[in-house]
């Protein structure tokens, strides 16, 4: 299965999938691993071929953004906790570009370095949850790559709506 990270420049989607490459979080000089992390993930004693695309700038400016729209199974919309901008963007850039291009494709709201939340001004779980639920995403994760907190739990939860979303598709077809 594909999935893609996008959101705002420095919320961690590097680190992400650093951690899940590497199983290191890295503090400093995030290396750009390569565009795509591949993991086996065994998932209700399944092998599932993982695949997780890092989207950078580079992707916005020669426009192979659309093609990784296009690939995803799951698009993960990313913002930091800490980083009210990089949240208010999931709502007036990223989920917008997801509608435009791939108006049915299924979305999770991610919500990075959720060891900050606590912080004052962060993004408060309310907020988060209200903007998921107005704009259809499947669902809300909070996830730290320095804490290693619902990394699992968000590559579970992806493979769980790509398996819905297959038999979905195929019921519907069926019905025709
Ligand atoms: N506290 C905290 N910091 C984090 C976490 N994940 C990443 N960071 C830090 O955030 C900074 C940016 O991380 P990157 O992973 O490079 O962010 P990015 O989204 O890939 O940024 P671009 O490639 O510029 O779009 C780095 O200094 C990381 O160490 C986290 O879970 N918690
Ligand atoms: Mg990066």
């Amino acid at each position: 299965m594909n999935c893609i990270l996008v959101g705002d420049r420095t919320v961690g989607k590097s680190s992400l999938a650093t951690l899940l490459q590497t199983g290191r979080f890295y503090q400093e000089n995030v290396p750009t691993v390569h565009d795509i992390v591949r993991k086996t993930i065994i998932h209700n004693s399944q092998s599932i071929k993982y695949y997780l695309w890092d989207s950078s700038n580079n992707n916005v400016y020669d426009n192979s953004i659309s093609i990784l729209y296009r690939k995803a199974d799951v698009v993960l919309v990313c913002y930091a906790v800490d980083n009210i901008i990089s949240f208010n963007n999931t709502v007036s850039k990223w989920i917008p570009e997801i509608k435009q291009f791939m108006p049915s494709k299924p979305f999770i709201l991610v919500g990075l370095k959720s060891d900050l939340r606590f912080e004052k001004d962060s993004v408060c779980e309310q907020e988060a949850k209200t903007v998921a639920d107005k704009f259809n995403a499947q669902t809300h994760i909070y996830c730290s790559s320095l804490i290693n907190n619902n990394i699992n739990l968000l590559l579970s939860t992806t493979i769980q709506i790509q398996q819905n979303w297959q038999m979905l598709h195929a019921e519907n077809t069926d019905q025709k």
